[in-house]
């Protein structure tokens, strides 16, 4: 169970339809892939994807780091130690996602080890999550016809709709023309990505305050404390803290400062090991939790729905976990399906997924 390399393998694979949000716009995952290997032949696998308006982080970023820092701080240390793994990477500052994708392969490579899968060593409630899909900018038909879309091939009847433009209206428009297609047929949430001031927030919240919002997410920047905690305390729907929250004291800060009432998990900032800490955190605090998604392809999704189902907070509410439909490829032998509007686990040890080597091959930038 000896760790014996910690590879990152920088990939690229293009989109088919970029997605626009308000704090930028993803046309290729240029991702890195991290491999765990250890002294009994075991291969653990995740994705690290850049974001760089999000987190700071590139794609040489995340290369150098693990090649750099982590790989020589982990080889050596076994598959159980963990938390050692955690206290090394965490002597680095930042890097959440470099962070998260080596955690995660350790976890695959540990479920390999032992033939079991990642979901049930983490908590094994369920098997499935029901599915959310994100719809990024563009015109209410266009965003409609998206969500008619993806309803009908998957079976999705939750949406998150991307908002945070000026004016307000523009985004207010599109929700407005989903819920009068859907009905109440459709949940629907909205993520601003921190675009708007918290008077415009407010404004847009008003506006929408008849469409039956499920939650609002990171509308206005944390970091306008007043306004956030002003904004935040006059709605009657839960503010997702997103990526305002990438650490356990993050979302202890937002949540007891009133600048939050519910928490996105990203397993592609958090980790399962980071993620099982602000999932239990948000147990003691009381407050609702959304599986996200930091746009991640099939590999990461796969480590998005071990996770979600293995607690039954995280199995709630609908996850988002469609990301992936957007993309041109992937690099999965198997590739993940979504039927009626669910995401299954992949069966099989670790994460119960394998990478296809041509697909590597094809789409690997490093050689
Ligand atoms: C999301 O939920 O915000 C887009 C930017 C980011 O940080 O994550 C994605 C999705
Ligand atoms: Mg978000």
């Amino acid at each position: 169970m000896k760790i014996v390399a910690v590879e990152a393998i920088p990939f690229a694979i293009p989109y088919r339809k970029p997605l626009r949000f308000a704090s930028g716009e993803v046309r290729t995952a240029e991702h890195v892939l991290v491999r765990v290997r250890t002294d009994e032949g075991v291969v653990g696998v995740a994705e690290a994807p850049p974001r760089p308006y999000t987190y700071g982080e590139t794609q040489d970023g995340i290369l150098a780091v693990i090649r750099q820092i982590f790989a020589p701080q982990l080889v050596g240390l076994t598959l159980t130690e963990r938390e050692t793994v955690h206290t090394r990477m965490a002597r680095t500052v930042g890097n959440p996602t470099a962070k998260a994708a080596v955690d995660m392969a350790i976890w695959d490579a540990l479920g390999r080890t032992l033939d079991l899968p990642v979901t049930a060593l983490l908590g094994g409630y369920t098997d499935r999550m029901r599915v959310s899909h994100m719809l990024g900018f563009d015109t209410p038909e266009k965003m409609v016809a998206e969500a008619e879309r993806i309803n009908d091939d998957y079976g999705i009847t939750t949406f998150k709709v991307k908002v945070g433009r000026r004016p307000v209206t523009l985004d207010t428009a599109v929700v407005r023309a989903l819920r009068e297609r859907f009905g109440d047929a459709v949940e629907l949430y909205v993520d601003g990505n921190r675009g708007w001031t918290a008077a415009e927030s407010m404004r847009a919240m008003k506006d929408m305050a008849d469409l039956d919002l499920l939650f609002a997410e990171e509308l206005c920047p944390a970091d306008d404390v007043q306004g956030r905690r002003w904004l935040v305390s006059h709605l009657d729907i839960p503010f997702i803290a997103d990526e305002s929250v990438p650490t356990p004291a993050d979302v202890t800060r937002e949540v007891l400062g009133g600048s939050a009432t519910a928490i996105s998990i990203k397993t592609a900032r958090t980790g399962f090991t980071g993620s099982r800490r602000v999932h239990h955190l948000a147990e003691g605090l009381g407050v609702e939790v959304v599986m996200g998604n930091q746009i991640d392809g099939q590999i990461g999704t796969a480590c998005a729905v071990a996770f979600g189902s293995a607690f039954e907070l995280t199995a709630r509410r609908a996850g988002e976990l469609s990301n992936f439909l957007d993309m041109s490829d992937d690099l999965l032998a198997n590739p993940l399906t979504i039927r009626d509007g669910h995401l299954q686990v992949p069966p099989g040890p670790g994460l119960g997924i394998d990478i296809d080597t041509d697909k590597l091959t094809r789409y690997r930038t490093d050689n």
